[in-house]
């Protein structure tokens, strides 16, 4: 489609069906690189996910060849009135609350990485809970290259998924990390063949639907906290949690459901 054709349909497609939201971004000419008026649609789209109270997972994917080659490089918007570009202000302004918008939904995200993740796509990518990734697709920290370094979460995120050798290998030398690369070391959950994304997306999206969705989210946050806590404070944070769910619905039917050998039904969210 040429980007003419494409201003013809809006940069920023969803969908929700049997609970789950599905966000596609949709200017495949330009792999889906990030406009600010595509930001003006993405993070919208996300609070409206996160406050409907029937949505119990979000699916980001992208159209065409591309998930998302980070922030437009030609975005007009994006360039300075005669000086220098404001690129810490756009960061601040639209990447930092994309970031914090998908690492804090209420339900769990999943990225169904369809082609290449570049830039801030990787890294928007990287902030779900779970990547599945077609095995045609790559992950690129292209910072480096133009000068920049890793943003959307980046910094905190690599390391975090894969360590600090590799996390500074991938962010200075800016190299294509192969799907099936990215997975073998713990960068993403899952590769899987390119015919497949569409259906085991699917599959993934409704059993994360299915299952209890606040022990999900709990589940995040207690992982990241614990990433800068003392063990101790971890088991304290734990218990904390564990305390609150032990008190929620979800946990008498799952309790229930075990006992009376049934399939259970989680409501909570
Ligand atoms: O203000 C700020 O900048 C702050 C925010 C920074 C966050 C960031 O994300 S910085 C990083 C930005 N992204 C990049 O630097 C990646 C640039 N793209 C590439 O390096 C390559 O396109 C890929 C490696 C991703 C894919 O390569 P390839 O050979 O498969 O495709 P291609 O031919 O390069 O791209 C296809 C088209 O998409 C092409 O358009 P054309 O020539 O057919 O009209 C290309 O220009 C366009 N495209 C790809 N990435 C971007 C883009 N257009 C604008 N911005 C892009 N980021």
């Amino acid at each position: 489609m040429s980007i003419a054709a494409e201003h013809q349909t809006p940069p920023v497609l969803v969908e929700t069906r049997d609970s789950i939201c599905t966000i596609t971004l949709n200017r495949p000419a330009a792999l889906n690189s990030l406009t600010a008026a595509m930001h003006g649609l993405l993070l919208p789209a996300l609070e409206r996910a996160a406050a409907d109270p029937g949505t119990r997972a979000v699916v980001l994917t992208g159209a065409g060849r591309g998930f998302c080659a980070g922030q437009d490089l030609n975005d007009p918007a994006m360039s300075g009135a005669g000086g220098p570009p404001d690129v810490g202000g756009v960061v601040e302004r639209l990447y930092r609350p994309l970031a914090i918008r998908v690492r804090t939904m209420p339900v769990p995200v999943i990225a169904s990485v369809n082609g290449v993740a570049a830039g801030a796509g990787a890294n928007l990518a990287l902030c779900c809970d779970l990547v599945v990734a077609a095995r045609s697709a790559s992950f690129i920290q292209a910072f480096s290259r133009i000068g920049l370094i890793p943003d959307c979460g980046g910094t905190w995120l690599l390391p975090r998924l894969v360590g600090r050798a590799r996390a500074i290998g991938l962010a200075m030398t800016g190299d294509k990390l192969p799907a099936s690369e990215a997975a073998a070391i713990g960068l993403i959950w899952k590769c899987v063949d390119d015919e497949a994304l569409a259906d085991e997306t699917r599959a993934l999206a409704h059993r994360v639907a299915s299952l209890p969705t606040r022990a999900l989210v709990q589940t995040r946050l207690a992982l990241d906290a614990a990433l800068g806590l003392e063990f101790a404070s971890a088991l304290d944070e734990e218990a904390r949690l564990q305390g609150a769910l032990g008190m929620a619905e979800d946990f008498a039917e799952g309790v229930a459901a075990f006992r009376e050998k049934r399939s259970p039904h989680f409501s909570d969210r």
